[in-house]
């Protein structure tokens, strides 16, 4: 336990494997164990800090301390992200590639997406009626398919809404494993990065019309720091940036979906449509279940912090999801509790299932609003427009799977939409 610098460290060779059997648990286990937010451990056969907790975040969105370039582990760089993306940029290069993502987040484009969710909630649900049941999470990933390409401006047949859909959501369902399940995320992002910079070509040869506020017309012109535009494969990696997160929303509706299950004295505020409820249930549903476990950075120089030395090269990762759950910041984390969102001050850095800090100069995610907007939309739709009977199911969901998403996929039967 004890090293130069003091800071709690777990000795041995490598705990990589550990890290894919304790899954969520990882961080919060050697927390537990060495007392700490802050410790060292071996990961990927290189010395990891491993940071929990709001004042251990505020360290970790310093841009002084922590820069992204080459942090990523490359499975995941080659699955979930992709090469070139926003992910991996720093400073001016990040800020202004930033820029061109948060230009699409105004109040008009945040309406528009609630607007689309709501009418393909609708056509969804239609059809549903006909069928005897009907897999929740499977069936949310096209509506969010559709959604996704409707407002980014990619076109999408209707015979092509399963396939894009299986391949949007293949690059986020197993983005650390090995094996067949990785070669599965690769082919599915290759493919996907064809089928888009297809579309990049004829945007920047003219022979596709594609409306000028939409992502694909904004990402296929949009000039960098350096006044040049993108590779026509950035463009792709970024769309994709776009198309594949809003896709992986479905795993937050899946939950979402179990939280009505599970907590019906919960569900009764809701019942009258309430903006503010919808906005308290869906930030306890982001807050309370695990989705992306942790985020990675590397120290950029040098830097002493609470006592101990942070070496310049050092991969660090914050815990996300055990900082959602920190004692020190949250009563009662491990109760689902939506009113406390009544009461929470909105600390960019204790609440932090998509990142923390800031939006515009820090890494903190993208889609964090239409993230929220999706989900309140599709809440309201499950609550206030339709009734339907759950099946007994396997409703458990793996603490070490990442990202996890409840067994059953949520079965729904009886469906009938309310008049
Ligand atoms: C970044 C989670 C949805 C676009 C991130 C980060 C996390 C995250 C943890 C990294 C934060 C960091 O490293 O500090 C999630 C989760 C989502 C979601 C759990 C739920 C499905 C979305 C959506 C979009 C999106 C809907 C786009 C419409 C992005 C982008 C970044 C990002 C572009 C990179 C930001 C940067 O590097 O500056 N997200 N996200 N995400 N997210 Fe999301
Ligand atoms: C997205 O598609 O960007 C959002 C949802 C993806 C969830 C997948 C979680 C896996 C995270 C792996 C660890 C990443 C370390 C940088």
């Amino acid at each position: 336990m004890s090293s130069e610098n003091n800071m709690p460290k777990e000795e041995g060779l490598d705990h990589s494997l550990k890290l894919l059997k304790e899954g969520y648990q990882f961080i919060i286990n050697r927390r537990h164990t060495m007392q700490s937010n802050v410790f060292e451990t071996k990961l990927l056969g290189d010395k990891a800090i491993c940071l929990s907790g709001s004042e251990a975040a505020k360290i970790f969105y310093d841009n002084d301390k922590f820069k992204r370039e080459g942090a990523a582990p490359k499975p995941v760089e080659k699955t979930l992200f992709g090469e070139g993306g926003v992910q991996g940029l720093d400073g001016l290069a990040h800020k202004h590639r930033k820029a061109m993502f948060m230009s699409l987040m105004s109040k008009d484009d945040l309406a528009e997406i609630r607007r689309l969710t709501k009418k393909y909630w609708e056509q969804a649900a239609q059809d549903w009626e006909s069928r005897e049941e009907i897999v929740l999470y499977q069936e949310v990933k096209k509506i969010i398919t559709r959604v996704a390409c409707e407002w980014t401006g990619v076109p999408l047949e209707e015979d092509e809404v399963d396939h894009r859909a299986d391949q949007l959501s293949e690059m986020f369902e197993k983005p650390a494993e090995v094996g067949l399940s990785h070669f599965k995320g690769w082919r599915a992002r290759s493919k996907a990065e064809d089928w888009i910079e297809e579309l990049v070509k004829e945007v920047r040869n003219h022979d596709r019309e594609v409306d000028r506020y939409r992502a694909l017309y904004a990402f296929s012109w949009h000039k960098d720091h350096e006044d040049q535009l993108l590779d026509e494969s950035v463009v792709a990696v970024e769309i994709l940036n776009l198309l594949r997160p809003m896709v992986a929303i479905s795993i937050y509706i899946a939950f979402t979906a179990l939280a009505v299950h599970q907590y019906p004295e919960k569900v009764k505020a809701l019942e009258s449509g309430d903006e503010d409820q919808l906005q308290y249930f869906i930030q306890e549903v982001r807050r309370y279940y695990p989705f992306f476990p942790f985020t990675v950075a590397i120290v950029k120089e040098n830097f002493t912090w609470d006592g101990y030395k942070f070496e310049e090269g050092t991969m660090t990762l914050l815990d996300l999801y055990g900082t959602n759950h920190h004692p020190d910041d949250w009563e009662n984390p491990n109760r689902f509790e939506p009113e406390r969102f009544k009461e929470w001050d909105g600390s960019p850095f204790d609440f932090i299932p998509q990142g923390g800090g800031e939006f515009d100069i820090g890494h903190r995610c993208a889609g964090e609003w239409i993230t929220i907007d999706i989900m309140k939309e599709s809440l309201d739709y499950l609550v206030n427009h339709l009734t339907y009977s759950m099946p007994e199911q396997d409703l458990s969901f793996s603490m070490t799977e990442i990202p996890t998403i409840p067994e059953s996929r949520i079965i729904m039967r009886d469906i009938k939409r309310k008049q």
